[in-house]
Order: C-alpha cells, then structure tokens, then sequence
C-alpha cells in the first residue's frame, strides 16, 4: 500500500516538540521554562540529561527541513516554545522568539509543507509555575495573552493551529505522578489543573479566532482504548474509572460541554467542580473547534484490586524514582494495569493498532463528522547502527505500517480521519527517559549532530512517493 490508497487531501506528517528538538536554551532572550528546572532536578531524568542541546534544531532547522522534502511530507506539527516568545510569561512580545519560527516556516512553506504549529507542547515558563503553575486559574489567562502573541506574529504565515498537546501529561504526569515537569504531588487536585488546562485551551481558541478568523485550529488529546480484564463488576468499574480519567475528562468538556460526574466524584472534587466552574468555563472550553489531534499510542487493560501500576514503570529498565512515585489515576490507585501477551515497544507500551480505530471512535460518537487527525504516532526501539550510519529497524517500520493499516480501515468504517503525523521526525529527548529513548524516524548521533534516515524513514518515504525513495545516489545528503 501507498499514500494513493488513501483519499486525494489526505495530509502525511511528522511531529516534533520544542523542548524535544531545539536546544538553544538561552539563545535570543529565551528564559526557563519548567522542563529546563526539572531536567537539573537529580533522578528526575533517566539519564541525568537536560535539553540544553537536544537535536540543536535551532540552529539546524533548515537541515531538518530539507529531510522532511526529502521524506515527501505535506505538513510537519512542531510546537512553539512559550519561553522564546514571551519569556516571563507577561508581557510584551520577543521579537526573536517569533523570528526563529518565522524562519523555520518560511523554510517549510518554501518546500511546500504546511506547518502545523503547536501552541503548548509541556513548557511553561518557569516564572508562571513559580506563581503556582497550571494549578492557578490565572495561568489560563496567561496562556491566551501569550496565544495573542503568538497568532499576531505568525498568524499571516501559520493556518493550522493546536491550543494544547495531551493536558492529560500536563495535568496528571506533571501535577500528580511527578513524573514529568514540574514533578508536584498534588493528588486529586491535579484535576483543577486539568480545568485551567482546558480553559486556557478555550481561551486560546477564541484568541485564534479573533487574530486570525480563517485559521483552522483545534486541541490534541492522548486517548486510550481501554478494557477490563474480565467482566466482572469490579475489573469493569477499573475500566470506567481509567476510561474516565485517560479520555472521558478532556473529551465531554471538550466536545459536550461538561464534565464526566462520575470521574469527577471519584477524585473527590466534585465540590470544587461545583463551585469553580462556571457555565461560562464550559462554553468557552467547548467552542466549536476545526479538528480534533490524537496521539495514539497504546490501549490499557486494567483490573481491580492491585496498586496502579503506570505505564511508564512497566518498561523492566525503569528507575527508582518511577516506583515510588504516586499515581498518576488520582482517587483510582486500587487499579492494576495489567499485561497481555501483545508485543510491546521498548516504552513496555503494548502494541494495539485495531484500538487506533476504537479511540477515533469514541471521539467521532461525540462529535459526529468532526475532521480528526492522528496528531502522534510512533515508536521507541533500541536502535543498532551499522557501519554506514544508517538504521536497520524493521520493528518500528511495521510498527507505522500497522497503524498506517488502521488509518486506511478507520476510513472505510466512514471515521472522517483526514491526517497522520508519525512521532517522531528526528530521534529527540523522550522527557523522563531523556536520551535512552529513541522515536525517531530519522537518527541522530548526538555526538556530531549527523541526521540519517532509519530503514523506517526510507519506508515512510517510498509510501509518500518522496525524493528519498529514489533509487540510492539519487537523494540529496544532509548531514
Ligand atoms: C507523548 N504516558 O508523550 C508526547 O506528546 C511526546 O512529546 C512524546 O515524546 C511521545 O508521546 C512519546 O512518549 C507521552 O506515560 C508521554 O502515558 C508519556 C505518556 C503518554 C504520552
């Protein structure tokens, strides 16, 4: 199969994010933002590494256009570092900040690939968390003024919009487990950082709208197909709780104006749902928006009984501060996520591309006839470099092609699935796990900084029809 299978408009892509790729941390009056504080916390980090370099994408971006032609992309979804842009999260704008993306666009849109840009990809400026983070009503306000920036400045040459990438991280990895930045313990209440999350995302939107009226914008979600693990009433409570937790709280605010009254009980906010979130948050929060993003990447089988036991602690490698860490399911700890016997990523993470469809599903029942996009798709796998540079990775490769498979079944279910961005372009920091993790496409030797494409790079690239697929000699070098 190729992308002629697929429907005329169909748009192929690549993903990236600004912390994962940039580097350039204080380049051009970017300030901190919390992933920069949490990287230098010890034990944060798998392997003790920051992003202070990453892919140095900054000062690399035109390189890394040039692969994404080589690839035959039609769009490329990166995000956009809050940091760069208005650095203490108040403010007026930096001119700087706003000319690197003008840069890398301008870059892209002289390839023909349409840049899909991200508003929120995980960094907040650490001068807003220093004032209590996502867990403050304020930093939605915050988060609109810096959309306004951002649209102002880009809005003429940017037509895709994301607010949000996965508030489910932001909220529960960030603000509950600990896991991720800025690595708080706040229990039940990382749910009202889930409700500033959304808020900002509604916020935004309007913020996009006003700016730039003709702009398709929309907010990415992480959704998981979940089951029990048999039908007892008890395994099929943990499967509602998880289900509630993953996708229903971001899902019905989003798409149906409200949220899920038994997720909200089992946190044990429903008083501060009651008294905090007000009909005028819910309109805002469910704005009639272009699209919906889906990062896909696995489906959870849960039981009762058992100790949560998170995604990421079920990679065997996974290190200390992992397991002591709370859960990142507040009010639903007695759930175990349970195995299969499915073939796993080196994430642990199982593999389950039929659940791709079941979670376009669950979006296309709420709203139906609503363009959804697979915004992130992709894998990690421990990569071997031969002598020449390149990598041999039939895993990951069909790993893309199982998924890209679904696409085309979601499509002939009659899911409007109008896109696919595979995770990642380029082999970048996998935040915990900083450097162990490689979800590349294309790999990189973070000692000379060398882009080669993998074997699944090559294979996305006969599939697309790009300059790539050519037969060898015939593609331009980079590197
Ligand atoms: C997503 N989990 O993150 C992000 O959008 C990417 O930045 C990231 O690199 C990619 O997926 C691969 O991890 C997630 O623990 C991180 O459930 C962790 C989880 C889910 C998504």
């Amino acid at each position: 199969m190729d992308r002629t299978a697929f429907p005329p408009g169909f748009v192929w892509g690549t993903a990236t994010a600004s912390y994962q790729i940039e580097g350039a941390t204080v380049a051009d009056g970017r300030l901190p933002s919390i992933w920069d504080t949490f990287s230098r916390r010890p034990g944060a980090i798998a392997d003790g590494s920051t992003g202070d370099i990453a892919d140095d994408h900054y000062h690399r971006f035109r390189e890394d256009v040039a692969l994404m032609a080589d690839l035959g992309l039609d769009a490329y979804r990166f995000s956009l570092a809050w940091p760069r842009i208005q650095p203490d999260g108040r403010g007026g704008v930096n001119r700087a900040g706003i000319d690197f993306y003008r840069r890398l666009v301008d870059a892209l849109l002289e390839h023909g690939i349409t840049p899909w840009a991200t508003l929120y990809h995980w960094d907040l400026p650490q001068t807003l968390e220093d004032e209590g983070g996502w867990m403050q009503r304020d930093t939605a306000s915050r988060f609109a003024e810096y959309t306004a920036l951002a649209v102002e400045g880009l809005g003429d040459v940017v037509s895709h919009w994301i607010t949000l990438n996965e508030p489910w991280c932001s909220a529960f990895l960030g603000y509950a487990s600990g896991h991720h930045a800025p690595g708080r313990h706040e229990g039940s209440g990382s749910a009202r950082a889930a409700h500033h999350l959304l808020l900002a995302h509604g916020w935004g939107l309007d913020e996009i709208r006003r700016h730039s009226p003709a702009a398709t914008a929309g907010i990415t979600l992480n959704l998981y197909s979940v089951r029990a693990a048999s039908d007892s009433a008890d395994d099929l409570d943990a499967a509602r709780r998880i289900d509630g937790l993953s996708n229903r709280l971001f899902l019905d605010p989003v798409l149906r104006g409200g949220y899920p009254a038994d997720v909200v009980a089992d946190l044990g906010e429903s008083a501060w749902f009651a008294e905090n979130v007000s009909e005028q948050d819910l309109a805002a929060i469910s704005a009639p928006i272009d699209f919906l993003g889906v990062n896909f990447y696995s489906r959870h089988t849960v039981a009762a009984g058992a100790p949560a036991d998170h995604a990421l602690t079920t990679d065997a490698a996974g290190f200390e501060a992992q397991q002591a860490a709370p859960s990142a399911y507040p009010g639903s700890e007695a759930v175990a996520f349970v195995g299969t016997d499915a073939p796993r990523t080196q994430m642990g993470w199982e593999i389950h591309p039929d659940a791709l469809v079941d979670v376009l599903e669950m979006a296309a029942d709420r709203a139906p006839g609503l363009p959804l996009y697979i915004t992130e798709n992709g894998s990690a796998y421990e990569d071997v470099v031969g002598p020449d540079g390149t990598v041999d990775d039939p895993e990951r490769t069909a790993y893309l092609r199982l998924h890209v498979d679904a696409c085309s079944e979601a499509i002939r279910r009659g899911l409007p699935l109008r896109g696919y961005f595979a995770w990642s372009l380029i082999d970048n920091f996998e935040w915990a796990w900083g450097y162990t993790r490689r979800f590349g496409i294309v790999h990189v030797d973070y000692d000379t900084m060398r882009r080669t494409p993998k074997q699944s790079g090559r294979w996305f690239a006969r599939f697309l029809g790009g300059p790539l697929a050519q037969p060898a000699g015939s593609a331009a070098g980079h590197g």
